[in-house]
């Protein structure tokens, strides 16, 4: 199926991947940015699909934008990526982080709600709403417990999402994805740091690496493979919940001696611990049962952590040589 389609968070990590897969199916893509960022368009650059997609200005805690935007592209789908999603910043921010992230998701749903027509929306939940994890893997039967006033803001927008399906019995389906990665991804969170230090190390433009919890786990996935799976939610007839992952579990620590390696390094040369980067709460594990995923959307993750570190490391080596 083709159609129009509406990404809040386009210039983010997966807004670029999702453009690229959608125009690939043949939709018109109309892209949402608050034009927070000083270079919003790099990511679709770097996908050859900037040039594709209509730009649209506006921000989430505007319902007045949110609806402008809706009448200007008329879309049959609408993804709502947009979010302050950088965890550690949301005990600097939390009061931006819940007007965003929590009340903006809100925005969407009441924008979609009051102009009326079908349209089916994917709400961009995440694994952190699990936070202090009680059993493990996590599936979608498995409680919350939010670790930050990011992961409780997108608890908020989890349950209105839900709430608005219920209520108004609209299309609208939550993702639960897990920790993904891309050379997209911003150097704020700590893959891209530590892919961007190697590159910086190698060439000699930097001598150490400072991160935090260096035992914290996650279950970290390829960016492109997580939004096919947003896709697939909104075909299905039904709206529905359903947690993304690839069940398999890694330390930061170990992320570290994966990368270091692919540039011929010793992580323990380089890698220093600095309390500033330490969590106020972290979350310690999370481990994803993506089996409903599996099961009713055909979904599965294709491309390996060794593969995606190694395609981080190589891009971000990459840049450094073109510059
Ligand atoms: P990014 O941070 O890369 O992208 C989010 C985008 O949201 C930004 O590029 C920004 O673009 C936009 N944005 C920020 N504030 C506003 C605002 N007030 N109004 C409108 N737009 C705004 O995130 P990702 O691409 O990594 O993630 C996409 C979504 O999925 C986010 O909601 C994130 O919380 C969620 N998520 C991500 C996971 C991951 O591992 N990547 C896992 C689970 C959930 P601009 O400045 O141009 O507006
Ligand atoms: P996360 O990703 O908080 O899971 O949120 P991040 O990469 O920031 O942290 C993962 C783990 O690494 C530990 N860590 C560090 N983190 C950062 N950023 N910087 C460091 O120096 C550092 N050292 C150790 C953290 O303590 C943490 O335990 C991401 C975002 O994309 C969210 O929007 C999304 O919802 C979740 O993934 C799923």
């Amino acid at each position: 199926m083709s159609g129009r389609a509406l990404v809040t968070g386009v210039s983010g990590q997966d807004g670029a991947y999702l453009a690229k897969l959608l125009l690939s199916k043949g939709y018109e893509i109309f892209g949402l940015s608050s034009h927070h960022g000083s270079d919003t368009g790099w990511r679709l650059r770097e996908l050859g699909v900037e040039s594709s997609v209509h730009m649209l200005d506006g921000d989430l805690v505007d319902l007045s934008a949110l609806t402008r935007a809706l009448q200007e592209s008329q879309p049959d789908e609408v993804y709502n990526l947009a979010a302050q999603s950088v965890v550690a910043k949301s005990w600097r921010q939390p009061g931006l982080t819940a007007r965003v992230t929590a009340l903006g998701a809100l925005n969407v749903l009441e924008a979609v709600r009051l102009c009326g027509a079908p349209i089916r929306l994917y709400q961009a939940s995440s694994s952190e709403m699990f936070g202090k994890v009680h059993t493990s893997p996590q599936n979608e039967q498995t409680p919350f417990h939010p670790r930050s006033p990011y992961a409780v803001s997108k608890l908020f927008a989890y349950w209105s999402t839900i709430n608005y399906r219920e209520s108004f019995g609209m299309h609208a389906s939550n993702g639960i994805l897990f920790n993904h990665e891309s050379p997209l991804r911003d150097a704020e969170f700590v893959t891209r740091k530590i892919t961007k230090a190697v590159a910086q190390i190698k060439h000699g433009r930097q001598r150490e690496l400072r991160l935090g919890n260096l035992e914290a786990e996650r279950d970290w996935g390829f960016a492109g493979d997580y939004v096919e799976a947003m896709w697939r939610m909104l075909q299905q007839d039904e709206p529905d919940d359903y947690v993304i992952a690839t069940g398999r579990t890694t330390s930061v620590r170990e992320f570290c001696r994966m990368a270091f390696a692919v540039a011929d390094l010793n992580y323990e040369d380089y890698v220093v611990v600095d309390p500033q980067f330490y969590r106020p709460a972290d979350v310690d594990v999370l481990t994803g049962d993506a089996s409903k995923a599996h099961r009713v959307l055909g979904w599965t993750p294709k491309v390996p952590l060794e593969e995606l570190i190694e395609m981080m490391v190589v891009a971000d080596l990459r840049r450094i040589a073109g510059e």
